[in-house]
């Protein structure tokens, strides 16, 4: 018989450490146990069916519960459950995974280097980054320049290139030759300001920091087309077009963080392909397999396969699960649904923009100071007063209240600070997103007469 809820939750206080959680004020609170999932719902073990508002982690773009996916796992289970891309070897998912990505991928690139998820496809970047300016005969010029407040991972690699604060505390991070500049967050940091005015001046620091630490040591700049963790940081207009300029005129690469945006998020392939960038590398995971298994990559450039290629020797790098066939066999029918059945032109022509219109109503409420997002992302900035625009001391707590909230009303969301964030299935139907909306609306009368 299956073990009772509460033998569960204590089980799990008792032996599972989980991510970015206070681990002794967790195993007090007990844990949410979510045992299925159909659709954009899942349910947890008490029988509470929520709207996944979420995607699980920004990743299940498909929504849950797809025969497809189910049938090629097992398929390739029985087929050939491992084997590695190591030593002369591949696998058919593997190759045809990679066939695959380069015919989605911009124009200019046409090779993946695989990877088991997100941390692991920036580990990959810094070094493919490093090699390659080394391998032109330019070992110093190995400076990478991040963004505060980016999220590129957890590793000690990913966290170094992400901008938080309190990850690099825990570990004596970053590592040397990461360098953050600001972010392009109007709300927050950029008020007083035309907002066109604020994304070309912070663009601009890249420029400035390139030139102060001087454009033989910096190799690459790296940066979410939309920041996802740090709140759906949507930046203005003006932002990319001058950030692409700056790489050009410095040629320096630029990497495009795709773990969020890729997939059909923005409307598009990829974030690049919505700001009409062309990066020189794109790490990509989570709605590569809609989160069915775990796979991530780094689609590479021309630009950059052909000087490996042609010049680099051997890339001492790789994961005993790079290319692994039973994730790649999920990402290909993850891929093939999402082309098949035009689900990126949903999100662009049809749900993308009945979404972000109904959130934008959501900016009325008296404690929404803005209501943003683009296609299947979107934000709420949560104040204590709208005129004069006060914010909440206590940021976190108010977040946490909301997000409590929420799941009282049926609705995932995540909270970050006092923002409420959502990222849901791509799939999501129109009387699902006024569900959505409706429960998030209740969520923010809630919050309202709680006891801030
Ligand atoms: N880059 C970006 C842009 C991400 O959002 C990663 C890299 C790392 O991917 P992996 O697969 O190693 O987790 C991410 C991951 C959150 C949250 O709370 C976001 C992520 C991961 C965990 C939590 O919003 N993004």
């Amino acid at each position: 018989m299956a073990a009772s809820f509460l033998d569960m939750q204590s089980s799990d206080a008792a032996h599972h450490l989980h991510p970015f959680s206070d681990n002794g004020k967790l195993a007090e609170q007990g844990t949410r146990i979510i045992s299925q999932a159909k659709g954009v719902y899942i349910t947890d073990a008490e029988g509470r069916r929520l709207l996944d508002g979420m995607a699980g982690l920004w990743c299940v773009n498909i929504g849950y519960g797809r025969e497809e996916l189910i049938d090629a796992a097992t398929a390739q289970l029985r087929e050939l459950p491992y084997y590695n891309s190591f030593f002369q070897c591949t696998t058919p998912p593997a190759i045809e995974l990679a066939e695959l990505i380069g015919e989605i991928a911009p124009a200019h690139m046409n090779h993946v280097f695989f990877t088991g998820s997100g941390s692991e496809a920036n580990d990959t970047v810094i070094r493919m980054v490093r090699h390659y300016w080394a391998t032109l005969g330019h070992e110093n010029k190995n400076i990478i320049i991040s963004r505060h407040n980016a999220y590129h991972g957890s590793t000690v690699a990913g966290a170094s290139l992400s901008g938080m604060k309190p990850m690099h505390a825990q570990g004596g991070l970053p590592i040397p030759n990461i360098v953050h500049i600001d972010q392009p967050y109007w709300f927050a940091e950029g008020r007083d300001e035309d907002p066109q005015e604020f994304g070309l001046r912070i663009a601009r620091e890249l420029d400035s920091k390139i030139r102060e630490l001087g454009v033989d040591r910096v190799a690459a700049f790296i940066a979410e087309p939309v920041q996802g963790a740090g709140g759906v940081i949507v930046p203005p207009e003006s932002y990319w077009p001058e950030i692409q300029r700056i790489c050009d005129v410095h040629g320096i690469l630029l990497i495009s963080d795709e773990v969020i945006c890729g997939f059909g998020r923005m409307g598009q392939w990829f974030g690049a392909d919505y700001y009409g960038t062309t990066p020189d590398l794109m790490p990509v995971a989570k709605g590569l397999s809609s989160g069915y298994l775990p796979i991530g990559g780094v689609v590479v450039s021309d630009r950059v396969a052909d000087v490996l290629k042609s010049k680099g020797g051997e890339f001492h790098h790789g994961f005993t699960y790079s290319g692994h066939p039973v994730c790649a066999a999920v990402a290909v029918a993850n891929l093939r649904i999402l082309r098949e059945e035009k689900i990126i032109e949903y999100v662009r022509d049809e749900i993308g923009p009945y979404l972000q219109s109904e959130w934008r109503k959501l900016g009325d409420h008296p404690l929404v100071g803005e209501a943003r997002g683009v296609g299947m992302m979107a934000a709420l900035e949560l104040v204590a007063s709208k005129d004069p625009l006060r914010s909440f001391e206590d940021a976190a707590a108010v977040g946490d209240i909301a997000r409590d909230l929420a799941i009282e009303n049926g609705l995932v969301m995540r909270s970050v600070g006092s923002k409420l964030i959502i990222s849901p299935p791509l799939v999501i139907t129109k009387t699902e997103v006024d569900e959505l909306i409706t429960k998030a609306s209740a969520t923010l009368d809630a919050v309202a007469t709680s006891q801030l």
